[in-house]
């Protein structure tokens, strides 16, 4: 029977059954090369490992270049996983000190193929900016994700480990294409089930797929695990039977995962348990679970996003938490901290604990999923929102004291770097929901190993791989992706408003929202703070005093309303409505241009993308069309919704020359 509908299928549709172009492929859509060709040159390798030999087998598929020598040298520690190539017409040579470095090199080297770029001669050097490149997914047991939209977890754990998905491994693939090594495979707001007996066998039967390209699990745990699943009084880290517990749960997870990476842990934030639930703190915690996990060499990612309902300002608490236990962690224990210090708005300024830990190893975090920036609705290419925290200078160390280089171990040694992001990954045909929130998976793979590629550059590859290598349609999706970003901040919260959200789902704008009852921390009101004067969150002296946080040099920046850029004024003043802008507008003006112009930039996005029509296939065309038009309509209801509120305190007409609100 199924053969029939194929068969009929095939008759019926022969172009869409040979060519999916449902976006399942990802940007790997290489293809396999003629006999011809592959007898035409030799593909080696001198190494027996299974991921070397995995290197060799993709070029041998793929490459339709000239022969390729794959070789280990294990005297070249300081490539770390990175690779050499060197290569004439003739002849490529490849060399890696571990093997997995020769699998990102295969990689390598078709993605230059796929680029159209001169693989003749070459003389390339790559060595990662970070150690551990990880995803993290927010993915439950029961297969929901949080803040996912991209449909169920690519996890059946109803049918693991009897049934390995063929996804699994192509998930990897996707993966190690990219560089990425780490994946945290659960959420952070952790079941303490993940931690079974029973789960740990399914964790074996993805362990053993990932291993293949390079990739180590690591789990997010809940805390309080020790009393919930194993019974112990309390979870008290100082309590030597929860020690116990936890020891002998690491033993058992190294039995059946002798590669496992090491835990991720939410505690005492947003309800999870901690170590403070004990009057312990988070070092304290943090240590314990280290120390049971340095000798099988595993880490602990701690996070940092840490606040509660207090009267202090929510940007200001997890510095003020965590600052003072700097010196106390020990140096298997990286802390994990969120770019921004609210929680991955469209724009933030960079969070005031990177540089401000100084004997801490920390990471950034970052979001692909867009909780906040419109689901997998709106396009909007994210590698100038991870740049743009990434080369923020700290001045922690100086100038020139960037995020990157206060974590990428360049200004502090580490014994491993880290970064890591929330993933946009689900069991959607085109695994993130739009066919352009690929691009932000592929962008944070490709800057978590150089995060000295430019956003074009990273756009440009992603394009040519995904959908076209035509130089007209690389130049007209560039320049879409190039504008979302800042499209998004303008109709959602431009001049550095932030978190006016509507409650709990965070799709679309409710700056009015007051949930009676709710946590004042999360309504939108807390944080633009409008009244008849002005709008935004006085953060200087006179207000919370947040920018005390960030070095002088940054400080006196952030606080002086007249150096502030543009970009984050409201973030950290409150402004008078009639203050005059660096634009010589007036601030009510200047923020309906701004929402104005979010629209306008939409619309633009919109006829690039029709004019393509024809140039790309059409399912894709179609279906990236359709989200563009709810984009564009989501984009007025922003701009209207915001302005026709703001205007409430404003009291000042919105100027003529902007769309009416509906
Ligand atoms: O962004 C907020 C989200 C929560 C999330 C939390 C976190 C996993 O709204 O859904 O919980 O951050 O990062 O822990």
């Amino acid at each position: 029977m199924m053969k029939i509908s194929c068969f009929l299928l095939l008759f019926i549709f022969p172009f869409s059954c040979i060519q999916a172009e449902d976006g399942s492929k990802l940007w790997l859509r290489y293809v396999p090369v003629s006999k011809e060709i592959a007898q035409s040159r030799s593909i080696t390798v001198a190494a027996e490992n299974p991921i070397a030999v995995r290197a060799q087998q993709e070029l041998i598929t793929f490459w339709r270049g000239q022969s390729i020598d794959l070789k280990l040298d294990k005297k070249l520690p300081y490539l770390k996983d990175g690779f050499k190539i060197t290569g004439h017409s003739e002849r490529i040579k490849v060399v890696a000190n571990e093997p997995v470095g020769l699998l990102y090199a295969a990689y390598h080297l078709l993605k230059l193929q796929e680029t159209d770029q001169q693989v003749s001669s070459l003389k390339v050097e790559e060595i990662p900016s970070f150690d551990i490149r990880m995803l993290n997914h927010w993915d439950n047991l029961d297969r929901t994700v949080e803040r996912g939209y991209a449909g169920y977890s690519l996890w059946k754990w109803d049918e693991l480990p009897g049934v390995i998905s063929p996804r699994y491994e192509e998930y990897a693939r996707a993966n190690a294409s990219i560089g990425i090594n780490a994946t945290v495979i659960n959420n952070v707001n952790a079941s303490p089930q993940i931690l079974n007996t029973a789960y740990l066998a399914k964790l074996q039967g993805l362990a053993t797929v990932f291993r293949r390209y390079g990739i180590k699990i690591y789990l997010s745990v809940n805390f309080s695990s020790p009393k919930i699943l194993g019974g112990t009084s309390d979870s008290d880290p100082l309590n030597p039977e929860v020690i116990l517990w936890w020891k002998n749960k690491v033993k058992e997870i190294y039995q059946v995962i002798p590669d496992f990476g090491g835990f991720l842990v939410k505690a005492n934030s947003e309800g999870q348990p901690g170590p403070q639930d004990y009057g312990r703190t988070h070092a304290e915690g943090a240590n314990m679970l280290a120390a049971i996990l340095k000798p099988y060499q595993g880490f602990v990612m701690w996070r940092a996003f840490v606040y509660n309902p207090t009267t202090e300002d929510r940007a200001k608490q997890a510095y003020q938490e965590f600052v003072p236990l700097d010196g106390a962690f020990s140096d298997n224990v990286i802390i994990q901290i969120k770019n921004g210090p609210i929680d991955f708005q469209p724009r933030e300024p960079f969070n005031p604990l990177f540089g401000a830990l100084r004997k801490s190893n920390e990471m950034v975090e970052f979001q692909i999923t867009q909780e906040y920036l419109g689901f997998s609705n709106h396009l909007v290419y994210l590698a100038p929102l991870f740049k743009e925290t990434l080369a923020s200078d700290t001045y922690a160390d100086g100038a020139g004291s960037t995020v990157a280089r206060l974590t990428d171990g360049t200004l502090r040694p580490a014994r491993k770097t880290a970064i890591a992001a929330v993933a946009n990954i689900g069991d959607n045909i085109n695994w993130t929901g739009h066919h352009f929130a690929q691009a932000n998976w592929y962008a944070y793979g490709r800057l978590a190993w150089n995060h000295q590629l430019s956003s074009e550059q990273i756009a440009e590859e992603w394009i040519a791989m995904t959908f076209s290598k035509d130089k007209s349609i690389i130049d007209a999706v560039k320049e879409i992706m190039m504008t979302s970003r800042e499209a998004a901040v303008n109709y959602m919260m431009p001049l550095g408003l932030h978190h006016i959200f509507a409650f709990d789902h965070h799709y679309g704008p409710e700056p009015w929202g007051d949930q009676k009852g709710g946590r004042p921390d999360w309504m939108p009101l807390y944080y633009h703070q409008a009244d008849t004067i002005g709008v935004g969150f006085d953060r200087t002296a006179s207000g919370s005093n947040a920018i005390s946080q960030y070095s002088p040099e940054v400080a006196n920046i952030y606080g002086d309303i007249k150096l502030c850029h543009d970009q984050f004024l409201l973030w950290f003043h409150h402004v008078p409505w009639t203050y005059t802008m660096k634009s010589g507008r007036s601030l009510w003006d200047e923020l309906c241009y701004k929402y104005d112009h979010g629209v306008m930039q939409v619309r633009d996005m919109q006829k690039t993308w029709d004019r393509l029509e024809g140039q790309v296939d059409q399912q894709r065309f179609v279906e990236v069309q359709s989200k563009l038009k709810i984009q564009a309509k989501d984009a007025v209801w922003w701009k209207d919704a915001c302005l026709l509120y703001f205007q409430t305190f404003s009291r000042r007409p919105i100027p003529y020359d902007i769309e009416r609100p509906v």
